[in-house]
Parts: structure tokens; sequence; C-alpha cells
């Protein structure tokens, strides 16, 4: 059965590939799953036929027969779970892999999500000035550790999996940060995932997205 997801019908991001939808699409694509995709506008989110599909009225879901999911992080992982490629069949590389998955969302995503909404939503405070630095420390200390980690290698243990997908989603967040060129192995890093043909395709799909509702608008 072919699974759809659901996306912005009108990313924020314009076209960048910085909403969650990407990881979901990116997994898809690495695993050679056809997928449809649902559009939705902020307010479908937030209707009942959506907040039935995903409680707190966003986007990604999942829905593949009578499964159906949400939380980007699950949604990865139960496609790399059914289909080959994403996950060692060694049990013990297997659950380091899905470490990586976490790590990524639950340990080094937080404080670049931190920095993001408080620039958007309170950069015109009084404490903004003084929080930065504070945010973008937490950031880099994360950095620090992740690079030292990864050294030189291809991908964070082993072969490419759902841990290095999820990091590499993550990563791109720090777009126009400045703060990846600190850190040339982790934006080597970033640059091989974005260079795999999987990744490519999961890009030019959501940006057609970006590209068709910008022509709708002209
Ligand atoms: N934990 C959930 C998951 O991983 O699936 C979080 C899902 C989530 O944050 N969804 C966002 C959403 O639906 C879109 S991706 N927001 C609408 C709402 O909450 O009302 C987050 C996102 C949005 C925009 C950009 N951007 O413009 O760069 C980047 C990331």
């Amino acid at each position: 059965m072919t699974p759809t997801i659901t996306a912005f019908k009108a990313s924020p991001d314009e076209g960048r590939g910085l909403a969650r939808d990407m990881p979901v699409r990116w997994a898809l694509e690495e695993v050679g799953q056809p997928y449809r995709v649902q559009l939705v506008s902020f307010e479908e989110m937030k209707q009942p036929a959506h907040l039935a599909r995903q409680p707190f009225g966003q986007i990604p879901t999942y829905q593949e027969g009578d499964v159906a999911l949400f939380e980007s992080g699950a949604i990865v992982l139960h496609i790399a779970e059914r289909r080959p490629s994403l996950l060692p069949e060694a049990a013990d590389a297997r659950a380091r892999a899905i470490s990586w998955l976490f790590a990524a969302l639950s340990t080094v995503e937080p404080p670049i999500v931190e920095c993001e909404q408080t620039e958007y939503a309170e950069a015109d405070r009084s404490w903004y000035r003084e929080r930065l630095p504070i945010m973008q420390g937490r950031i880099q200390g994360r950095l620090d550790q992740l690079s030292a980690r990864l050294g030189d290698a291809e991908w964070l243990d082993g072969a490419f999996s759902v841990g290095d997908l999820m990091m590499i989603t993550v990563l791109r967040r720090l777009e126009g940060m400045d703060i990846p060129e600190d850190y040339p192995n982790l934006a080597a890093y970033v640059a091989r995932g974005e260079a795999r043909p999987a990744y490519k395709r999961a890009f030019d799909a959501q940006f057609a997205v970006f590209e068709a509702a910008s022509r709708r608008d002209d």
C-alpha cells in the first residue's frame, strides 16, 4: 500500500527543505518507497480532520493502511524498520543507530530550536541580546561534542543509517546561523548527506511544492 504523508501547502521555509516532512520524504526515498503527499494549509492543520491524525495540529503525518502515525522521528523509524537499508541488521548496531536518531531529536536539536524560536518570537525584547550568546553557547557545546565523536568518519556509526538521516536534518536547521563553518567535519558530513541521490529527490519534491505555490501567487 502506498503511504500518504502530510506536508505544508505553503511552507514558511520557502522550499529550503527545513520543515519536518523533509526527513520523512528522505527516508521514503532512501528505501525506495513511493508515497503520496497531502498538502495542508495552516487553517486545515487546526481542523478536527487533521487533529485526528496529529493531536498538536502539525505536519508531518503518515498513513499506510491502518497505520496512522505522527512525529517525524517515529515515522522515520517506522519506515526504516519495515524496509531494508536504513538500519543495520545486527541487533547491537541497529540499537546504536536508533540511539543516534534519538540523540539528534532529543539532545542536539533542542538548543537549535530554542535559538530559532527565540529569534522569531523575542528578537524585539530587551533580554534578547543578552540571551543570544547563551543560546549559541549551548548549540556550540553540542556541536563540539558531536564533532569530536564524528571525527574523520563518514557517518556516525558505520554505514549511513536513520541516525545520520535525522542528525543531518537537524544540523541543516543551523543554516543561516554562521555556526557550521567552525566545524568543517560537520559541514562535510551535512554535505555528504545532501549529496545522496535520495536526499536530492526528497529535496526536489518539496521544492516543487514551493515553486507551484509561487507560480499560483504570480
Ligand atoms: N515533534 C514534531 C515532529 O517531529 O513531527 C514537530 C512537528 C512540527 O514542528 N511541525 C511544524 C508544524 O506543523 C512544521 S516543521 N508547525 C505548525 C504549527 O505548529 O502550527 C517545523 C518547521 C517549520 C518551519 C521551518 N522553517 O520555516 O524553516 C522549519 C521547521
